[in-house]
């Protein structure tokens, strides 16, 4: 093996820690997927974000390099490479040690909790290689690893130097180690989506992204002068607005908050914490700060107003966050988190300091901006008013409409009863659905043809989507109720199927139909998404018909540029336009035979990610939605 330090106490515990990732990758980053391996670049960039932070680095560079790794750099003043008291250099404990974040962190604002500042030696021990170099004091120093164990002996303790430089900074190139994740490739979107997010969260900062890989080149700066006010405008920028963006930001025992926030036509919130410019999906105290006391405020503006009479309650929270859109973003020196996965900002008074700079500046605002707050009451009035009705059609459906699952007049229901083997497609319109009854294997294949286009669920109040015929018939062929804003009624363990595939042309209205769907799962079923039960059936587009040989189906147009240069000689090729077009036999080998169909798994990074996504979905203009379509043609997978 080449180690050169194995020998000293010190060192094997080195090997012991790193061991102890390589054992359970999952515990130190969450999981072995695509999501996994992308957070090894977000440990490595959120060490430059502290450097930045601390006053040293303006750029940072992230490339996707052609080879499969990874190379993010910065301009600031380098790792520490000297000695440390340990006898190595301290870039060295840096990479091999758990927990050497902090070491030497001088540094007001540690992105640290749990995870951060703590992954580079994480990466390391994932990589299968990985490369430091560290411009400092006029010279360039580097440092190689294998799998998170040293390559080189050092003289002394001490890096070997390189070259000579007059600039400063670090530099990490890394590969993944395949023995470890069960696919490499770093998915472009979102390594985009996270480094944009990070250059609204630090506006002085620029990042600089390059893909060199040959199927998705492309280069990118990231610069967002404007902070969290032009992340809300780009969350929302496809959205109807009823305000302007509010920006707010105070300090008090030495916490900082800011606030953007706006409200929009719609019927649900999007609130999120970030607390050192680290995203806590699980929210936190900043949150429940922020949210109390904004509440509080409107509903003593909305009786101030006489809005709200003497007789009527006050608005619910969820009254008052109904159309927000809102980033809440804290420094905290000394941050703690807890929850599932340590997102969940735990420290009690940033709570309290959030909460006093919101009921502070938010008061000065509306005080000034009467317009803008009336709007907003008139959001929380119209959400009280559909929780009413809510409350009210949801008794009613509990009580008066008790549907029976066979009485579901189109559902066309599996024999078997172990939800284990049970499949359940749902096909657009008639006619396919027609075909892929007669296709299926009825043992365990369920169809539920559904017509036209269901609701636009983002849009529609619960009552209204309640009420509509297919997804009535859905809720009740899936068998686990669905939850929303006002109460969770949704039973996971109750679904009849493991599989729901959703079955549309390869069209713009397929197109829109299934992201119907999946908005619809999303917002009322999101389980369903979250556990790995919903699908998107890959219908072939081509099918090629050479005058020698055989037939095959063509999934996608590079499957088709494919075929058109490894085969010789002449072939027709059948474009299908619909599922309608398919007889049944077709049907079931193209679409419905596990053995030979292609299947996509619907999966959502997290509640950002998810709303973008909605919200790129929902967008009225066509393009990117068939943007969105043609990434998942290009990433399905077999299902075997
Ligand atoms: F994660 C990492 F270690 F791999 C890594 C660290 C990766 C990258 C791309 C950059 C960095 C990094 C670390 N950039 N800048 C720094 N700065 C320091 O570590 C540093 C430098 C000087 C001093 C000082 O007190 O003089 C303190 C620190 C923390």
């Amino acid at each position: 093996m080449a180690n050169a330090n194995t020998y000293d106490a010190s060192s094997i515990t080195v090997l012991e820690g790193l061991e102890a990732v390589r054992k359970r990758p999952g515990m130190y980053i969450g999981s072995v997927s695509t999501r996994g391996l992308n957070h090894l670049i977000y440990e490595i960039v959120d060490n430059s974000v502290d450097e930045h932070l601390a006053g040293y680095c303006s750029e940072i560079h992230v490339t996707l390099e052609e080879d499969g790794s990874a190379t993010v750099s910065d301009n600031g003043r380098g790792i520490p490479v000297g000695m440390h008291e340990k006898g190595v250099s301290a870039e060295r404990l840096v990479f091999t040690t758990l927990h050497a974040g902090g070491k030497f962190d001088n540094t007001a604002y540690k992105t640290s909790g749990g995870l951060h500042g703590v992954g580079s030696s994480v990466v390391n021990a994932l990589s299968q290689r990985l490369t430091v170099t560290v411009k400092t004091e006029g010279k360039i120093y580097q440092d190689t690893y294998e799998k998170g164990i040293p390559t080189l002996e050092l003289k002394d303790g001490l890096l070997p130097v390189i070259g000579k430089t007059k600039e400063t900074g670090t530099c990490v190139n890394f590969l993944p180690d395949d023995t470890i994740f069960d696919k490499t490739r770093f998915k472009e979107d979102e390594v985009k989506s996270r480094l944009h997010e990070t250059a609204y969260l630090n506006p002085l900062l620029h990042i600089f992204y390059e893909d060199k890989r040959p199927e998705s080149k492309e280069q990118l700066v990231f610069h967002e002068p404007d902070g969290i006010v032009g992340f809300i405008k780009d969350l929302n920028k496809s959205r109807e607005t009823v305000s302007d963006v509010i920006y707010f930001t105070g300090e008090a025992e030495g916490i900082t908050v800011e606030v953007a926030l706006q409200y929009v036509n719609e019927f649900h919130e999007n609130v999120l914490g970030f607390c050192n410019n680290i995203y806590n999906s699980e929210g936190g105290t900043h949150l429940t700060g922020f949210k109390a006391t904004f509440t509080n405020v409107i509903n003593s503006y909305a009786r101030e107003l006489n809005i709200l009479k003497e007789k009527d309650q006050n608005f619910t929270g969820t009254d008052v966050r109904n159309g927000m859109t809102a980033v809440v973003s804290i420094k905290h020196p000394d941050p703690r988190f807890e929850g599932q996965t340590k997102t969940k900002l735990d420290n009690q008074d940033a709570a309290k300091v959030v909460s006093k700079v919101t009921g502070e500046e938010i008061v000065r605002f509306f005080d000034r901006n009467l317009d803008t707050l009336k709007n907003i009451i008139g959001c929380a009035e119209k959400a009280a008013k559909i929780r009413k009705t809510e409350e009210k059609a949801k008794t009613n459906m509990l009580t008066k409409q008790k549907f029976s699952f066979d009485s579901n007049g189109k559902l066309a229901n599996c024999e078997s009863k172990d939800p284990s083997k049970c499949e359940i497609f749902i096909v657009e319109g008639d006619s396919a659905g027609g075909s892929a009854k007669s296709a299926r294997d009825r043992s365990y294949q369920a169809i539920l043809p559904i017509r036209g286009k269901i609701l636009n669920v983002e849009k529609a109040s619960i009552d209204k989507i309640l009420a509509n015929a297919e997804i009535k018939t859905m809720i009740n062929a899936f068998g686990c109720g669905f939850s929303e804003g006002y109460g969770n009624d949704f039973d996971i363990s109750k679904l009849r199927y493991d599989k729901i595939i959703i079955m549309t042309d390869a069209d713009v209205d397929g197109a829109h139909i299934s992201t119907l769907l999946l908005t619809l799962f999303y917002r009322f079923m999101p389980e369903l998404i979250y556990e790995g039960h919903v699908y998107v059936a890959m219908p072939p587009l081509y099918k090629a018909m050479p005058q020698k040989g055989k037939e095959e189906y063509l999934y996608d147009d590079k499957a088709l540029e494919r075929y058109r240069k490894k085969h010789k000689g002449p072939f027709t090729l059948q474009r299908y336009k619909g599922l309608g077009e398919m007889d049944a036999q077709q049907l079931w080998e193209t679409t419905l035979d596990p053995a030979t169909r292609l299947l996509k798994l619907v999966e959502i990074e997290d509640g950002r990610m998810a709303s973008e996504v909605t919200e790129m979905l929902m967008g009225t203009d066509v393009p990117p939605r068939k943007a969105f379509i043609y990434d998942h043609a290009t990433d399905a997978e077999l299902d075997v």
